[in-house]
């Protein structure tokens, strides 16, 4: 970045919350019924800057929780930064890059690190890391139901509200016949499928037989660990395998599109450790023509903020799992809820930084705890 504002931070604070989900949500690695993170917000220049962490109730997508995270904040992070911090969020990577992994910690301070520069700016956030439009091209990720025609009816209403595409949750025994339900419903839509990594070595041959339903792709079969898996079963695939869990950084992304792993890369700020390796992954993946999306974790309209301005970058070319606030909960903590227009764009907001105000009633509701920390003299 250019022209970096010198202001130093004066105070992070930690708020943690938890709210409803208006449904739970269901995927190979369990249900979640309510939404866990805590809000940082990162002061300097007498201005605020927000974000959330994307890690959830419990370590199940990853090792981190909202719990877990906080911790690490407090006994790791906020040690390595106390003495003082100019409010450049690559400095900041800096130094806490000694604590091993911990990506969506250290995210949730980055991420409210480019809120307060972009705000310090006076630019919105979308224009500060190059955005290319002022919308992003959304789908919606449906979690595993109770039965196929509870699947239909949520996919029939999706599809009316705009979006414009569809990923359905499948696990080990519950695949094949759920997308063969869809596609007899709907032949030619945007269709897509996520696994959690459910599925090891002896499952190749049965996921091969997903290649017979026009899938866009194919998300992260098997465990994070295993891009060898991933590359076995691409190589038999015409269909595309996308990654997610398994590209936690830049290095893994070039490496995952050398070995041929997947064809696809779903960018999530928070498992990457951050909007930095967000653009670092976006920017390898179009110099090697691999096309990109922006993922999501159940966001609220904070973290939905940074995914929005992300999914403007030029080489996301499929719909990103940014949907509207009303999809996750009864009512979003910021004051103006995030929505979608009838051609399945959500467009960005024009203030700076991510452009979201925190609902500060509501958020007193949910609260759990809250913590401050005093940085620099
Ligand atoms: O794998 O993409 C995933 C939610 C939580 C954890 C992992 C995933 C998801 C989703 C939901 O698919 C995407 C969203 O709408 O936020
Ligand atoms: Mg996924």
């Amino acid at each position: 970045m250019t022209n970096l504002p010198g202001e130093e931070i004066d105070k992070i604070t930690l708020i943690r919350i938890k709210l409803p989900y208006r449904e739970y949500f269901e995927t190979s690695f369990g249900r979640e019924y309510e939404k866990h993170t805590y809000l940082v917000i990162v002061e300097a220049g007498g201005e605020e800057g927000y974000a959330e962490t994307a890690a959830g109730q419990y370590p199940r997508y990853s090792y981190e929780s909202a719990d877990i995270d906080a911790f690490v904040v407090e006994n790791y992070i906020i040690p390595s930064i106390e003495d003082g911090l100019p409010t450049d969020p690559t400095k900041f990577m800096e130094k806490v890059s000694w604590i091993k992994g911990f990506n969506m910690a250290k995210a949730s301070i980055e991420m409210a690190l480019w809120d307060l520069t972009a705000k310090l700016l006076s630019k919105p956030l979308y224009k500060l890391i190059g955005g290319v439009r002022e919308y992003a091209n959304v789908g919606v990720s449906i979690g595993l139901q109770k039965d196929i025609d509870t699947l239909l009816s949520k996919i029939a209403s999706y599809l009316e509200e705009g979006y414009q595409r569809i990923k359905i949750k499948i696990s080990k025994g519950r695949d094949i016949e759920l997308v063969e339900a869809v596609r007899r419903e709907y032949p030619d839509i945007l269709l897509t499928v996520d696994a959690n990594g459910d599925y090891r070595s002896e499952d190749i041959e049965h996921l091969t037989k997903l290649d017979g339903y026009n899938l866009l792709y194919i998300e992260q079969p098997f465990p994070y660990w295993d891009l060898y898996l991933h590359s076995r079963l691409q190589s038999m695939l015409e269909t595309k395998v996308c990654l997610d869990e398994s590209v936690y950084n830049s290095d893994l992304a070039k490496e995952a599109i050398e070995m041929g792993a997947g064809k696809v890369i779903n960018i999530k700020p928070g498992r990457v450790g951050g909007i930095g390796e967000s653009i670092a992954i976006h920017n390898i993946s179009m110099e090697n023509g691999v096309g990109t999306w922006i993922g999501g974790m159940l966001e609220t309209g904070v973290g939905r903020g940074f995914n929005v301005a992300l999914a403007t970058l030029p080489n996301i070319i499929y719909p990103s799992d940014i949907s509207a606030s009303k999809r996750y909960f009864n009512r979003d903590i910021v004051t103006e809820p995030w929505e979608i227009d009838d051609k399945g764009r959500m467009w960005v907001r024009k203030d700076s930084g991510i452009g979201v105000e925190i609902d500060w009633e509501y958020l007193e509701k949910l609260t759990l705890w809250r913590k401050e920390y005093k940085i620099g003299g």
